[in-house]
């Protein structure tokens, strides 16, 4: 096992990995900008490197700053959390070369989920059914137009190497189909450095089903069920349950079994999640493959009892699972709200400043993984989430009524945030029902 890893992010998950390595016996190097000086990640780790200034390239993305800092204190391996390097395949190389142990998947398996097309093809021949499209980039718009004629509208464009829903266009007609091939051939170049794109079928009104895996580097592959994270805005995830509400236990076991297989063929190692579409027919199609442990992991965690970053770490470290499928257990029903500093009346824009007033929720059922604490100052220069509130009950019902009592609690001043959002998703009819779709989050 390692003795100490640097923890390549900030934030609340590079509190959460701290933990993790804390209680496995592992020594914490943190790494933070100018502006994060005071952050709870830097309290809470054995030692703290500054990187560089506030804006993300020249700190948490800044490669040789990081691995100086890595070589400075002399650890064996770095966790890269979630964002940021955490799906960076060069990155991982580097790492690998300087004889750090990157904690994630292989280059390799980064490099071809990180191309959604080359994915999609990889998950057909593991036997995923994948949504009806172009099999290759599509190049121009007269293309486009012949490929929108057979598939039928609507169509949705997508980026080569995006995910997440960047760059992504809806169409319903050829008009707004050749405007908006060329827009997102803009936006594809712009966030991703690449214009490719590529059209498929555009399915109405589905949920976002993903399911959680693990693979070990001994070629043992498990899933830990799913997560239905349907509730989003604007692409941005607001929360996350497991047990699917709307999942019966033969189609969990079919979509269950295709993710592990994907994984198998690809020779997985470490954390990751299949996303699926799943449509108003109970059809499910595979979306995409996130190679790092995600923002919702905590979900999955309340559920099984498994600690996914102390997995991520013993698999990196050459340990073989220790959980057989079968052995998996699920109790319960679990749900995650996330807290983002935006202000609900000035269109979500985000609502940066000093914490003043700070109550957080606790007690049988809730877990709170954040790093704000009372006297912060949340910076305008990173993500604008500030806090995740995971509850658990025996079931569904249980669980919403433990966040529904968590909400209450949450008191922040005085900062804007999405807890009054999720007050009234938590007593909306439709979302009590199970009954909704992408279009959720939006219309409430
Ligand atoms: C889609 C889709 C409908 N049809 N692809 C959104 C995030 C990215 N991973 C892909 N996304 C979608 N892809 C086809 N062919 C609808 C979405 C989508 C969506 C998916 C899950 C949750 C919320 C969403 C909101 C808008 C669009």
């Amino acid at each position: 096992m390692f003795s100490k890893i640097l923890i390549a992010n900030r934030g609340e998950v590079a509190v959460r990995v701290i933990r993790a390595c804390k209680e496995l016996g592992i020594k914490t190097v943190a790494v933070f900008s100018e502006i994060d000086a005071e952050s709870l990640h830097v309290k809470l780790a054995d030692e703290a490197v500054c990187i560089g200034k506030a804006p993300a390239s020249d700190s948490y993305l800044n490669i040789p700053n990081i691995i100086s800092a890595a070589e400075i204190t002399d650890v064996e391996a770095i966790h890269p959390g979630y964002g940021f390097l955490a799906e960076d395949a060069h990155f991982a190389e580097i790492c690998e070369s300087c004889q750090i142990k990157f904690i994630g998947p292989t280059p390799e398996n980064m490099r071809l989920m990180g191309d959604k097309m080359a994915a999609k093809q990889v998950a057909r021949k593991a036997g995923i059914p994948i949504i009806p499209g172009s099999l290759n980039v599509v190049n121009s718009k007269e293309e486009s137009l012949k490929i929108a004629k057979k598939l039928k509208y609507p169509v949705i464009i997508k980026a080569a190497l995006g995910g997440g829903g960047k760059g992504m266009r809806i169409c319903h007609n050829d008009i707004r189909l050749v405007s908006a091939f060329l827009t997102a051939q803009r936006e594809a170049e712009a966030a991703f450095g690449n214009p490719s794109v590529y059209i498929e079928k555009y399915i109405e009104g589905p949920r976002h089903i993903e399911f959680q895996l693990l693979g070990d580097s001994h070629g043992h592959v498990i899933h830990l069920g799913e997560r239905d994270c349907t509730i989003q805005r604007r692409h941005q995830k607001l929360i996350e349950e497991a047990p699917s509400p709307i999942l019966n236990k033969k189609l969990r076991k079919k979509m269950g079994e295709v993710a592990v297989r994907c994984a198998k063929t690809i020779n997985y190692v470490n954390a990751g999640t299949i996303e699926f579409l799943l449509d108003k027919n109970d059809n499910f199609y595979f979306m995409e493959m996130n190679t790092r442990i995600q923002v919702e992991h905590p979900v999955t965690e309340m559920l099984t009892g498994l600690d996914l970053v102390k997995e991520q770490i013993r698999i990196a470290a050459g340990e073989k699972l220790n959980l057989k499928q079968d052995d998996v257990n699920f109790r319960g029903s679990s749900i995650e709200c996330r807290v983002y500093a935006e202000d609900p009346d000035h269109d979500f824009r985000p609502c940066p400043g000093k914490i003043t007033g700070l109550n957080l929720p606790g007690g049988p059922g809730v877990r709170l993984d954040t790093h704000i604490y009372a006297g912060y100052e949340i910076s305008p220069y990173y993500d604008s989430m500030i806090a995740k509130i995971i509850t658990h009950g025996e079931n569904r019902k249980e669980a919403i009524a433990v966040m529904q009592r968590a909400l209450e609690e949450f008191i922040i001043e005085p900062i804007k945030t999405t807890v009054p959002f999720h007050k009234k998703v938590m007593a909306n009819p439709s979302f009590l029902r199970g009954k909704y779709a992408t279009d959720f989050a939006e219309k409430i």
